[in-house]
This record gives C-alpha cells, sequence and structure tokens, in this order.
C-alpha cells in the first residue's frame, strides 16, 4: 500500500493530451494547447519550481492498420516514421517538453504495463462494502464462510446466477471456484449485442449504423451476441460522479460526465398483467419510470421487443417491423393489458422500439402529458392522454392534487414504499466497456483459453498470462485485410505454454487511461511506477486537450485511476486536478464553382445574378455574350463547390485593394491537377478607388469564396507550422498562437493578422540597440511593474493572449524615450522569455553576457507595489446630492488648487453660477461636495 504523499511542494505537472502520430503531421491548430503548456512550464520553472511536462505518442489505432491493409507495410515502421516527424516538427516550435520522459503506447516497453493492469482487474471484483476494488482472494473468502448469502450487498455484479451453501463451495474443486468466480471479476468476458456487419467483416460502432446499414458502403447490419471481454465501470458509477466536485474542470465537461453516466433517481413499479381468457397467469411487469408521481398520467405500458413478457407470451407477434434504428416511433399493441396499482385504472401493453431493453427494467409506463416520447408515440397509435399537471401543480392525481413535483414525488415513494408495490431506484445511463477489439494493430489481451473439467465436462475457461512473461508482444502477420475474424487468429504460432491465446486486442483507450502515471517513471522495467517517483509528482495538475475527449478518454482515465488507487498502488483518486480545452484553430477555406458537366468556372455561388456585382461595389466587366452564356449554363447545369488550395489565394498581389484575399492564382491552379490544365475560368474585372491618392485601380479578378471551417487535408486549408516558422521563426509563430484569442476559444488562423507580432519582435531588437547604463526612471519604473504585475495574474490565469497585450504595452511604453535603462530592459526580457525563449536568449547574450548571468537560472522578475500607484486622482464632483461630473487631477495637488479647478470646470460653472456656495467639502482622493444656498 502507498503511504508516501507527496514529497515536495514545490512541484508541478503539466500534461497535455498526447497525440496519435498521424502521417499527415502537425497542423497549427495541434500546437495550440503545448505552446500554452510551455509558456506556462517555463513561467513555474522560473517561479523556482520543479516541474514535468512531458510529451508522448498514443500510437496503437486504425489508421496504422488501414494504411498496412494499402500498403503492406508493418503499422510499427510508419508509426515510428510519423513519430520522428512529430518530434521534429514540435522541436522545431522550441517547445521544452521532457523528451526523456517520452512514451508511445505500441512500445512494449510500455504496453507491458497496459497489460499487467488488465490483468490486475481481472483479479479483482468490486465490493460494495467499502466501495472498493479487492483482490479475488477476498471473494473466495466470502463463498467459504457464506457461500451465496447475502452475496447482492457484497459484490458488484451485472447478475448473480449462481446459488450455493459455504459447504457447497468448499466442496467444488478448484476449476469451478475458478469459473464461478469469472462472472464477479472487473475484467470478464460476456456476450454482448455486437453490430455485425458481414459485407464489411466486421464489428461497427453504433454511430458507425444509420438506419440499420453501414455507413460506409451501405451494408446489412445485424445485431449479434459476441463473447468480449468487458471492464466493470459501472462499479464505479457513483464514484465517478460524485468525486466531479472534487476538480477543477470545466463545468460543461463535467455536466457531460454527468449525463453519460446518467444516474437517475425514481422508481420500480409493478403492474399486474390482466387476467382474461386467453391470459390467467399472475404476472407482474416491473417499470423503471424516473417520475413516478406522474403515475395517474399513465395510458398505456411500453415493453422493448426483448423484454422477457414478449418472449413468454406474444409469440403471435411479427416483431420484425420493431428496428431500434428507426428515428420514428415504432409500435404493436400486444392485446394484453395492465393494472394501474395506484388507481386501478386498466391500460394496453405496447411494445415499442424507442424501449431501450438494457435500461432500467426494459419497460416503462408511458405518460403522454409530460414525456414527449411518449406523446410520440400515443398520437401516432391514437393513446390517450391524460392531463395531470397544469402550472406546476398536479391535477387529476387524487391525493396528489395540488402537489408541487417534489412533494408528489416523496408522497408517491413513500406510498409504493407502504403498499409494497415496488421500490426506490437508481439507474445508470453508463454501460460496462467493451474492451476487445477484432483487429491488430493494438496490445494483445494477455489472456489464453485452457480446457479443464467442471463437474464433468470439459470447458475452455481463460486464464491470465504470469506476469512474469509480460509484455506478450504483438506478433508478425504476412496479411493484414480483414476477414472478419481477428487478424491475430493467423499469426503463427500464437500460444502460450501449449494453449491458444486471445485474438482480440484491446481498445485505443487501453494505453492512454494511464499513460499519465508512466511519464513519472517512464523506464522502470519492474513496476509501472516506484512509489517513490508516484510521490515526486502525483497527478497532474494542469491536463490540456481538446473537448471531444470530454467523456471517453477523461471519463476511462478516472476509472483507471480510481482502479489503481483501490488495490493501494497510487494515493490520489483523480488523475487531472485541472482541466482546460483548448479552442480548436479553425482554417479558411477557399472555393470555387464549376460548371457541372463543364471545364468551366464561375467566380461567385449563386445562379449567376452575382457576377455582375459584388456587394462592395466592385464590377465585373465582360463580354455580354459570354456573361449570358454562362449565366444560362449555370442555370441549366447547376454548379459545384470545389476546395482549392488555400496557397493558391493571392495574399499579395494587389496589397492596396480589398481583394488580395480572394484572389486565386489561376496560374498556379493549372498547374495543380491535371483536370484544370485547360480550365476555362470567368474573371472578372474590379476597379477600386483610392480617394486619398485619387487613383483608380482596375484588375483581372478570379474571386474564391472564403469559408471558415475545421483545418482538414481534405480542405487544403491546413497551414503546417513548419511553413510559418521557416518564415517567421519559432517566437512568431508561438506568440502569434497565443495571441489568436483566448485559448479557450475557438478562431481562425489568419496568415495576414501574423504580421502585427513581426513588428513587436522587431521592434524588441531595434530597442536593444538603445540599452543604456543610466537609472531607470520613475516612467520606466512604472511600466515595468505594472507589466510585471499584469503578465503574472495573466499566466496565473491562463489567459495568453492579454500576457502578450500587456507585453506589447510595455514595450511601447518603453520605447518612446531615445534610450532604455539597462535594468529595465532585464526585466522584460525575463518577462517575454517563456513567450520568445530564443529572442529573450539572443538578446540577453548581446547585452547581458559579460554580466556573468545567465538567463537560465533568472527567476522571473517580482514588481514592486510601489511603482504602480497611480498618481493622478479622478473626483467625481457632487452637486447638491447629484454627481454632475468627474475631474482628473494629480494626486498631489492641496485643495486650494483642486477647489480652484473645480469652479473653473464647465459642467460646474453651469450648475453654480450665480447661487450662494453653501458647503464644499473635498474627501481626500474620494469626492467633492458642493451644496448651494437655493437648495
Ligand atoms: C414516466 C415518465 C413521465 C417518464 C415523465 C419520464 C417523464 P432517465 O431520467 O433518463 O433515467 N424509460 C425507462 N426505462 C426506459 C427504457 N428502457 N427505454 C426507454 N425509456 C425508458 O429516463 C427515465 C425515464 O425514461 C423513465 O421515466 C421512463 O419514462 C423512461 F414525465 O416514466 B419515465
Amino acid at each position: 500500500m502507498v503511504k508516501r504523499t507527496k514529497s515536495s511542494e514545490n512541484s508541478f505537472y503539466i500534461l497535455n493530451m498526447f497525440p496519435y502520430p498521424s502521417g499527415e503531421g502537425l497542423h497549427v491548430g495541434h500546437p495550440l494547447g503545448y505552446v500554452a503548456s510551455d509558456i506556462y512550464a517555463r513561467y513555474k520553472k522560473m517561479q523556482g519550481y520543479r516541474v514535468i511536462n512531458p510529451m508522448g505518442f498514443d500510437s496503437f489505432g486504425l489508421p496504422a492498420e488501414q494504411y498496412a491493409i494499402l500498403t503492406g507495410q508493418h503499422p510499427a515502421i510508419t508509426t515510428e516514421k510519423n513519430i520522428n516527424n512529430f518530434i521534429r516538427q514540435l522541436k522545431n516550435i522550441d517547445l521544452d517538453f521532457d523528451w526523456d520522459r517520452m512514451v508511445t503506447t505500441s512500445d512494449p516497453r510500455y504496453y507491458k504495463w497496459t497489460q499487467w493492469i488488465f490483468i490486475q482487474m481481472f483479479n479483482s471484483f468490486y465490493c460494495k462494502l467499502d466501495n472498493k476494488a479487492h483482490k479475488i482472494e477476498d471473494l473466495y473468502k466470502y463463498f467459504e464462510k457464506n457461500g451465496t448469502k447475502n452475496i447482492d450487498n457484497y459484490v458488484f455484479s451485472k447478475d448473480l446466477k449462481y446459488e450455493f451453501t459455504a459447504d457447497q463451495w468448499n466442496s467444488f474443486c478448484n476449476d469451478k471456484k475458478y469459473k464461478i468466480s469469472l462472472d464477479y471479476r472487473i475484467a470478464y468476458l460476456d456476450d454482448i449485442e455486437v453490430n455485425w456487419c458481414e459485407g464489411l467483416k466486421t464489428v461497427l460502432a453504433n454511430d458507425e449504423v444509420k438506419n440499420g446499414v453501414s455507413e460506409r458502403g451501405g451494408y446489412p447490419v445485424v445485431k449479434k451476441k459476441m463473447k468480449q471481454w468487458v471492464l466493470r465501470i459501472t462499479a464505479y458509477a457513483d464514484r465517478l460522479l460524485n468525486d466531479l466536485v472534487n476538480i477543477d474542470w470545466p463545468e460543461s465537461t463535467k455536466e457531460m460526465q454527468r449525463n453519460w453516466i446518467g444516474r437517475s433517481n425514481g422508481a420500480n413499479i409493478k403492474f399486474k398483467v390482466v387476467k382474461d381468457d386467453k391470459f390467467n397467469e399472475d404476472y407482474d411487469v416491473t417499470i423503471f419510470t424516473s417520475r413516478p408521481e406522474t403515475i395517474f398520467g399513465v395510458t398505456f405500458l411500453g415493453l422493448s421487443k426483448d423484454h422477457e413478457f414478449v418472449k413468454r407470451y406474444c409469440d403471435d407477434l411479427d416483431l420484425a417491423d420493431i428496428t431500434e434504428e428507426s428515428e420514428t416511433k415504432i409500435g404493436i399493441n400486444t392485446g394484453y393489458y395492465a393494472i394501474n396499482p395506484i388507481n386501478n385504472e386498466k391500460v394496453p401493453i405496447w411494445l415499442a422500439n424507442y424501449i431501450l431493453n438494457d435500461y432500467g427494467t426494459g419497460a416503462i409506463m408511458g405518460v403522454p402529458q409530460l414525456d414527449d416520447r411518449d406523446k410520440d408515440f400515443a398520437e401516432k397509435y391514437g393513446i390517450d392522454i391524460k392531463n395531470i399537471f397544469e402550472e406546476g401543480r398536479f391535477i387529476n392525481s387524487d391525493f396528489l392534487n395540488g402537489f408541487n413535483t417534489e412533494d408528489a414525488k416523496n408522497t408517491i415513494l413513500n406510498k409504493i414504499k407502504e403498499l409494497n408495490l415496488g421500490c426506490g431506484e437508481t439507474t445508470y445511463k453508463l454501460r460496462d466497456a467493451i474492451f476487445s477489439r477484432q483487429r491488430y494493430w493494438g496490445e494483445p489481451i494477455p489472456i489464453y483459453y485452457k480446457e479443464v473439467n467442471v463437474d464433468g465436462s470439459v470447458e475452455k475457461l481463460p486464464f491470465t498470462v504470469d506476469e512474469k512473461d509480460l509484455p506478450l508482444k504483438l506478433p508478425d502477420i504476412d496479411d493484414y485485410k480483414p476477414t472478419g475474424e481477428a487478424p491475430l487468429k493467423r499469426a503463427k504460432n500464437w500460444n502460450y505454454k501449449g494453449h491458444e491465446l486471445e485474438t482480440n486486442t484491446m481498445p485505443g483507450w487501453a494505453g492512454s487511461s494511464w499513460y499519465f502515471l508512466r511519464y513519472l517513471d517512464t523506464n522502470n522495467d519492474k513496476e509501472f511506477c516506484s512509489e517513490e517517483k508516484l510521490a515526486e509528482f502525483e497527478n497532474v495538475d494542469l491536463y490540456l486537450g481538446g473537448s471531444e475527449h470530454a467523456v471517453g478518454h477523461l471519463l476511462y482515465s478516472r476509472f483507471y485511476t480510481k482502479f489503481l488507487y483501490d488495490l493501494g498502488y497510487i494515493n490520489f483518486e483523480e488523475p487531472f486536478k485541472k482541466l482546460i480545452h483548448q479552442g480548436m484553430i479553425l482554417g479558411e477555406s477557399a472555393l470555387i464553382y464549376r460548371i457541372n458537366g463543364t471545364n468551366k468556372y464561375i467566380t461567385s455561388e449563386d445562379n449567376g445574378s452575382e457576377i455582375t456585382e459584388y456587394k462592395d461595389g466592385t464590377k465585373l466587366i465582360c463580354e455580354e455574350s459570354i456573361k449570358k452564356e454562362y449565366i444560362d449554363l449555370v442555370e441549366k447545369n447547376g454548379i459545384t463547390r470545389i476546395h482549392i488550395p488555400i496557397k493558391f489565394v493571392d495574399d499579395e498581389d494587389y496589397p492596396e485593394n480589398d481583394h488580395n484575399d480572394i484572389t486565386a492564382n489561376l496560374d498556379e491552379l493549372r498547374k495543380w491537377r491535371p483536370d484544370f490544365n485547360d480550365a476555362e475560368f470567368l474573371k472578372g474585372e474590379g476597379t477600386i478607388t483610392d480617394e486619398q491618392k485619387g487613383v483608380a485601380y482596375r484588375y483581372p479578378f478570379f474571386k474564391v469564396k472564403r469559408v471558415i471551417e475545421k483545418m482538414s487535408k481534405s480542405k487544403y486549408n491546413v497551414i503546417n507550422p513548419d511553413d510559418v516558422i521557416s518564415k517567421y521563426g519559432s517566437d512568431v509563430f508561438r506568440m502569434y498562437l497565443m495571441f489568436l484569442g483566448p485559448i479557450e476559444q475557438q478562431k481562425p488562423w489568419n496568415t495576414k493578422g501574423i504580421e502585427g507580432v513581426v513588428r513587436f519582435l522587431n521592434k524588441l531588437n531595434n530597442i536593444s540597440n538603445k540599452v543604456s547604463e543610466r537609472v531607470p526612471d520613475d516612467k520606466e519604473l512604472k511600466s515595468i511593474n505594472k507589466c510585471i504585475k499584469d503578465v503574472g495574474t495573466s499566466l496565473e490565469n491562463f489567459s495568453f493572449n492579454t500576457a502578450i497585450s500587456s507585453l506589447m504595452i510595455c514595450l511601447n511604453e518603453l520605447s518612446v524615450t531615445d534610450n532604455i535603462s539597462k535594468d529595465a530592459f532585464k526585466k522584460y526580457l525575463l518577462l517575454i522569455k517563456p513567450f520568445a525563449p530564443k529572442t529573450a536568449k539572443k538578446l540577453w547574450d548581446q547585452i547581458f553576457k559579460d554580466n556573468c548571468e545567465e538567463l537560465d537560472i533568472l527567476r522571473f522578475p517580482d514588481y514592486n507595489e510601489k511603482y504602480l500607484k497611480e498618481d493622478t486622482v479622478q473626483y467625481p464632483v457632487m452637486i447638491n446630492g447629484k454627481v454632475r461630473a468627474q475631474i482628473v487631477v494629480n494626486k498631489n495637488i492641496t485643495d486650494e488648487q483642486l477647489k480652484d479647478i473645480v469652479f473653473k470646470n464647465d459642467v460646474v460653472v453651469k450648475w453654480v453660477n450665480g447661487v450662494k456656495i453653501k458647503n464644499f467639502i473635498i474627501v481626500k482622493e474620494k469626492i467633492v461636495s458642493i451644496v448651494t444656498e437655493s437648495s
């Protein structure tokens, strides 16, 4: 059990979500969080913190495998190449990552421990007594003592299908005990319904299936039960929910996790099925509702088509039409009725496609007035709708009449318990996490199957590979093509000690759910992380990453952390104390329009009418006959939008007009793709008048349409940081990225705006020639001290753009004089160092190298409050109780001087002219009050 607590208050762990090393490399959107973290890390280090800011690669995944299928290259090879390219690009941005801590999830030295954690999950169960994972041995002990008596209160499990006494258990052979224990473990095998697509020979995720066919290719998809490894994350639902209050995360992300976990407090209520001539058994349907107080509004019961009642009594119904995928509600009337236990009303029992079999009890009470789904359904099938709620109060609800929702809920829950009609019940939307993937490029699951004898019959049970034999390395295969079978089935000698090995691999999130722990002790081959190393930094102080991971990765990481905590391997329950989502950097795409069925292109989206005149007044001048020809064609054939590379959009050619960012370079365009070779572009000619100079420019152009959208290769709007850096240098790139706006905000990259940052750094370079030995003057002291304070405050608030604004303002102030004092300049370089490390270093070496002071060891400067005091003060002037004017004066003036100024003020003169002053009061640095005679 880890007892050690964090060894240093002075340590700080910063982390970015590690990237998948795609073949496309980084675009400017990726490094936003990296640069922010780098600036923050450098700042914290300058404050004397021990900081780590590691980087690694989430390198298992489908794209590498897809690429292998196409090219026959082993994914390990392409992955390595991609990683090297990423590292090169990241270093190019001057990111000061702790490269010696780097992890890659597809490295056997790393996934050894991903496999080890899986084995720990296999060897554990979740104990309800203390709400923690325990070693499976404790479950054995329980069975030895109690058999399955009250097992429901002891172990967290989906269904408890065994029943035996302690004596019986003790008489079981080991293999039978082992087999029984398999059902209670945190990692367990389950027959799970999956979406099987025979056409693609693979299992598909829910979002890859649309209307019953595969999104890609449109092949039929069927539900099929398959044996899969599953992790019992549902055992952690309450902790995952409750502990959200302890972490500093965006509220919206917490809310998404809450919704995903979906705890719902309601009730299970029994409805009796009515006996008649075709049905005379005693049968109850138990429904789950989150709104038991609406029970007087029930007009039908709804069951999932897989409900047990249906299997038993409805074999005469044709269930084929009830597809879950369908967007519209579909139902069948079973012909049976149930009795509302509260008011004894008889309501019909329907089957409906919107009722999930694995949520609640798979049965609902339909309350059409208050539940939209029920309302749609009732309206479609002509089922009654009863009004029971109006203006916040229940009506037509007998003993609930006049109650509000909360009172009604409490009252009905008591009634239900009293009458023994059911019980309060908490349900969750969260499902156990399917862990098996039928693909190649992932961690092998360290399980083998051995035949054992259980009660006289031979069964194949799963066993874990010995920990000392880890990693279980991913074998080579000859053919990566998907055939519907797990690719590892084609691996030669894929067995362990003569027993067949599991052929499914782990999902993408297995490796990413715990990598933040491995950074603390990357090269340890004895443990996933040693106790000492854990104590150095513990959990992540600041985590940066995209909000698209709000549920998946962040929830799984929390689950893994809690699990390792339960087993005593770590002493914190949450992986990431503070979380910031960086906003997406959008690209500016350029679109042109092809007239369908031709190789002719027009400059505008609309049907041709816009061809003649643009909103800015530019006239398109071309011969009427040509124009007419185009307009007719556009109307006849229609047009297609085509993305063209943004780099063909002319930036430079017409700097004096507004069109420089909307005209395409047609020569480049023709060279770009063969189909543009002999393209005909309907060029326009524009006129722009420069009123100051009194000249008009005329120029031909081909106007593209600009849209701001996600950066993506397919939209040709990707800006590669390498290009920006080779043109402007990494400091400009870093600062511009941060200057674009608040880190959390989504914002477009606009290369033109970069010039402002270029000018700023140029100015800094220039000023360095004017450094003088003189002592700083008051203005400098004030300016630099204010800047120190503002940059520090901004950084503490992760407001990088305002920090840069402060730096810009200060530089402007410092550069008004002919020279700048060495002292002020030195502080300024320290302030800018986290943002523009290269520039800071260069100037430092130029100016201060003889000082024998190393830039790298100097602390972030402190400010002196005394220089921040304003030397002016603003006085509101109150005349007869109303503020009529504001007067700004020097702080040090005398009362006499102030009085003089006040009575010379135009507004004051207007109000007090000709009347006698009864009273004149000055409250120092606060207010001036005048009371006149007549009031
Ligand atoms: C009556 C009712 C009245 C309901 C009302 C809702 C609103 P949450 O809160 O998200 O947990 N339900 C129960 N089991 C279901 C299933 N297997 N498939 C589809 N729907 C199911 O949702 C709980 C509510 O969803 C339940 O409360 C039930 O409808 C429905 F004004 O019962 B309710």
